[in-house]
């Protein structure tokens, strides 16, 4: 029948054509991969962020203040792993398309890819660090996407070649198939071999050989009694893989300590720069400060208390000679973070450290290898700067520190606060004698009292526990007698000036969440 199509010759038309747009989907999303984990590769080659992790940043630092707090609220810490997925399905998703395009107008398709490194640079340039040399993985991933299009475009079987019945099949199909898996195969090798060099990268084996020295005045251990040991109830000292992590950081920067300077000046008579050596060849002294996140909610387990070990900023900023007029300590991290810090407030006689210690360990990476700020009393978002590089003094007037940019509190002491940890929220415990436990925080005041209550009864002291001085948390203890049935728990601490614990509810943004802790458990 001339001229004429038969229904079956247009099904076998319709499904070769969707055989063939599954193929391109395919190319592209491969081609996708490739280029990622070229990126991946040639970044760990030269020592900067991979065009994922640039663009994830650039996404970060513009993210609007309620879209952040929104994912932080979702997804809590988790935020970073949700981000990046997001960016690589955006990516999958784009690729595919990209790959069905390429099938009509490969032009656009090489296009498209352009695009993508141009969006690369641009994050690149508009993201904080400011490490240019992410250029470099871009364009490599870029060039590798590029090829492997070509290499695969070139395998998809042919329009017009003769096929199977109903689908884009036989010898044509095959080599497609094989090019796909060997492109995916060396994209793996690549990824593979990208986390095997970061692993072993400078950073890393630095840490590995980076030796505590012994502090000039050492600490007496804890007081006995500071650790109540009740169970269920969080210890006094957090152990360092259970630290709260907080940052901006999508991969944890690994800065080498042999190569680690820090900047110090501004406005100041005699700017100077130290290295580790010099650094670690200072008197070196231990504090125990409890560090709490601005974002932690109450009842929230965002807070941390460690035996920290550094030289006191305060002595490196005498050195310097700060100007009477430079209120505001604005330290930079290795990743471009900054912090403001009231030079005030580190000068006035607390242990506030340049640490490179947490805890007898030098400080794990994802806690500011090799050197950080803590600051007894200040949130950590004006006084925790982890991989630090520079310390600028200046003026609140004139310069904004990161968070302080988008919304937040440009001083930030931390509140009263306590927490119930025993009985745990929603739990089952036997009717009668029931402890009640949990920690209480106002650092560089200190905790005088706690007191709890039952069912919004009356309110009762508890039991303090021991602490080492004023800058950490404390564990408190009690003892009630309740009946079978549904009870509430509520706690309120008193600070060493007086003032009880708000129950006045805030929200985290701008300068710390208040209100008192209130929990429910039944006993049975
Ligand atoms: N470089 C860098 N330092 C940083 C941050 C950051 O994003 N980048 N976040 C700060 C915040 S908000 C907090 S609460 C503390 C948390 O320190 P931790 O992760 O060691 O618990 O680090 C501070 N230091
Ligand atoms: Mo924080």
């Amino acid at each position: 029948m001339p001229g004429v199509t038969t229904k079956t010759q247009r099904t076998g038309d319709r499904s070769r054509k969707r055989g063939r747009l599954l193929l391109g989907a395919c190319a592209g999303t491969v081609t996708v991969v490739a280029c990622a984990a070229a990126g991946e590769l040639v970044a760990a080659l030269v020592g900067t962020a991979s065009p994922v992790v640039a663009v994830g940043d650039a996404v970060v630092d513009r993210t609007p203040q309620a879209l952040a707090e929104l994912a932080i609220a979702l997804f809590g810490t988790a935020d970073k792993i949700v981000l990046l997925s997001g960016i690589v399905i955006v990516l999958l998703v784009v690729g595919g398309v990209l790959g069905v395009v390429a099938l009509r107008r490969p032009l656009w398709a090489y296009a498209g890819l352009g695009v993508f490194a141009a969006a690369g640079v641009a994050a690149v340039f508009i993201g904080r660090g400011g490490d240019t040399r992410t250029v470099i993985p871009v364009l490599a991933a870029a060039a590798v996407g590029a090829l492997c299009l070509a290499l695969l475009l070139r395998a998809v079987p042919d329009e017009t070649a003769p096929a199977g019945v109903g689908t884009v099949s036989g010898p044509g199909r095959r080599r497609f198939v094989f090019t796909a898996l060997g492109v995916a195969a060396a994209a793996g090798t690549a990824g593979v071999l990208s986390r095997v060099i970061s692993g072993f990268g400078a950073g890393a084996s630095s840490r590995a050989a980076f030796v505590l020295p012994e502090p000039a005045s050492p600490l007496p251990p804890l007081p006995k009694g500071t650790d109540l040991k009740v169970p269920g109830l969080t210890p006094f000292t957090t152990p360092n893989r259970d630290f709260y992590r907080i940052d901006t950081a999508l991969t944890v920067p690994r800065p080498d300590a042999a190569r680690w300077r820090l900047r110090v000046h501004g406005l100041v008579d005699r700017p100077f720069e130290i290295d580790m050596a010099e650094l670690l060849d200072l008197p070196l002294q231990e504090a125990d400060i409890t560090l709490a996140c601005v974002s932690n909610q109450v009842g929230g387990d965002l807070i941390g208390n460690a035996r920290w070990l550094g030289h006191p900023l305060a002595d490196l900023l005498r050195r310097a000679g700060v100007h009477a007029d430079a209120d505001q300590i604005l330290a930079t991290s290795h990743d471009g973070w900054t912090c403001g810090t009231p030079t005030e407030v580190v000068m006035d006689g607390r242990d506030a450290l340049l640490a490179v210690g947490m805890n007898g360990e030098p400080l794990p990476h994802e806690h500011g290898f090799p050197a950080r700020t803590v600051v007894p009393g200040l949130y950590g978002f004006v006084s925790a700067t982890k991989w630090i590089t520079d310390i600028r003094l200046t003026r609140f007037a004139d310069d904004r520190a990161y968070w302080a940019e988008r919304g937040w509190a440009v001083e930030a002491p931390i509140h009263t606060m306590s927490r119930v940890d025993v009985p745990a929220p929603l739990s089952r415990v036997p009717a009668g004698e029931v402890v009640l436990a949990g920690v209480a925080w106002a650092q560089h005041r200190g905790v005088d009292a706690v007191e709890v209550r039952v069912d919004d009864g009356s309110w009762v002291p508890a039991e303090l526990a021991r602490v080492p001085g004023i800058d950490t948390w404390v564990q408190w203890v009690t003892e009630v007698t309740v009946g079978p049935g549904r009870h509430d728990v509520e706690v309120r601490a008193t600070d060493a000036t007086g003032r009880v614990q708000t129950a006045e509810r805030a929200e985290p943004i701008p300068s710390g969440a208040t209100g008192r802790h209130r929990i429910a458990f039944t006993a049975t």
